[in-house]
């Protein structure tokens, strides 16, 4: 993916909501690297910047000292460490455009990552069947993995991680869950597994082949190799077997599949369409609904799964099993761990998608998001709110205005949709509320 990818735990404690349409971590995934591309005018710190940040630093050491981490670590982690402009720039960036989720699939499964993944599946085919063999995970997901966070160790991510963290500890958005990080990274660097300037990662402090913030290294992390350090920087075998005892702990089912894609019936209810919802498979069977290769779903009474439509009644639509729940503990975004999943079935040639994406439809943006839950509410069916966030409420106020106007109830924010209602409701050069949703 990019440099400047983060993890699943990272997004879980910023409470950034999934949105169903498209890309929920834009903010913290592909648009920020967009947006270094774009912008290389970072602000300057101020001398009266430095001087706080170095004042917080100051007090952030006496902290980190209270609880143990010895005077040489801190001083080879924090003695030459200064706010860093770009950090700052990421973590106030607010994306206003989101990719729709098949063009992120586009992306995360291309025809060169899938060669790639092959080739790496092959050669270090040994060294993954070993990890399989202790902790269950087949080599196709932990090579999907790897090539969805870092593409396969490529992009790691070029900042370093306590700078990065400090940054965002000492003021900002993210300053508890930076402090927080920044104490676990000193705690890595006090354990000896890496030197405090050899800790590189993303600008959110996601570190190494496995981009793990620092409290999950410290839970998750393992020295496969026995060396004596837990390196998810250079070691294939400690990075292979962190992700496999992170996916372990998380709930992975051995031989178990993460899923698999199926057909709706007609008049399926939508709302059941949501990952959060889980039934027997019994249950589902009852509903209609069929394997999409037509073979029937096992009416089995203890085997639970959800199901999701992520593009809503036009795309494909997928049962998901435990493992998927288990990817989503690493990245808490439904199209990200449909991307690991396809991207893993492609590394043993397994089937492909049998029905199509609705290309002809594009991702709303921010702006277009409060239009239209301005303009739905307008039209009596209240959003619950105008954030921009296309959540739960919003979906419930679409699926009743689609019914009431004889639609497949899907919930599923569309340009053409807000078109639509557009032609329904207020001129279209309307002021939208909050004013400064300019980007
Ligand atoms: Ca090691």
């Amino acid at each position: 993916m990019n440099a400047f990818k983060t993890r699943a735990h990272l997004v879980h404690m910023l409470k950034i909501t999934a949105l169903p349409i498209a890309i929920a971590l834009a903010g913290l995934t592909a648009a920020p690297t967009q947006s270094l591309a774009q912008t290389q005018s970072q602000p300057s710190l101020t001398e009266a910047d430095q001087a706080e940040f170095a004042a917080w630093l100051k007090d952030f050491r006496k902290q980190a000292r209270a609880t143990g981490i010895s005077k040489k670590t801190l001083d080879s982690a924090l003695s030459d460490i200064h706010p860093n402009p770009k950090v700052i720039h990421l973590n106030n960036f607010q994306p206003e455009h989101s990719k729709p989720v098949w063009e992120y699939l586009d992306g995360a499964i291309s025809d060169a990552r899938v060669t790639k993944g092959k080739a790496l599946l092959a050669e270090h085919h040994a060294l993954l069947s070993e990890v399989e063999k202790e902790y269950g995970v087949p080599p196709r997901y932990l090579v999907a993995i790897w090539g969805m966070e870092t593409s396969f160790g490529a992009f790691t991510g070029g900042f370093n991680a306590i700078e990065a963290l400090a940054t965002l500890g000492y003021k900002g958005k993210r300053a508890d869950f930076g402090r927080t990080q920044l104490m676990a990274a000193l705690q890595i660097v006090e354990n000896g597994d890496k030197s405090a300037p050899e800790m590189t990662g993303s600008w959110a402090g996601a570190m190494g082949q496995t981009q793990f913030i620092p409290t999950t290294f410290i839970t998750y992390a393992v020295d496969y190799d026995r060396d004596g350090h837990r390196d998810i920087w250079t070691n294939l075998g400690d990075v292979f077997a962190s992700t496999a005892n992170y996916l372990e702990k998380s709930g992975w089912e051995q031989d178990r599949s993460w899923g698999r894609e199926v057909t709706l019936p007609k008049g399926f209810d939508y709302a059941l369409a949501d990952r959060n919802k889980v039934k027997t498979l019994a249950e589902w069977s009852a509903q209609g609904i069929n394997f999409a290769n037509g073979s029937e779903i096992p009416a089995l009474e203890d085997r639970t799964a959800a199901v999701i439509a992520p593009a809503g009644h036009q795309g494909p639509a997928f049962m998901i099993f435990g493992n998927f729940r288990a990817i989503l503990r690493y990245n808490n975004s439904t199209s990200y761990a449909l991307a690991v999943s396809l991207l893993a079935d492609q590394l043993i040639d397994g089937e492909k998608i049998a029905a199509t994406w609705p290309r002809h439809e594009r991702a709303l943006s921010r702006q277009e998001r409060l239009e239209f839950q301005q303009r739905l509410t307008e039209l009596g069916f209240d959003t619950k709110g105008i954030d921009g966030i296309l959540g739960a409420n919003t979906q419930a106020a679409l699926r009743a205005y689609q019914r009431a106007n004889n639609k497949i109830p899907d919930g599923f924010a569309t340009g053409s949709l807000l078109e639509e209602i557009r032609a329904l409701t207020l001129p279209a050069d309307q002021p939208l509320p909050g004013g400064d949703v300019q980007e």
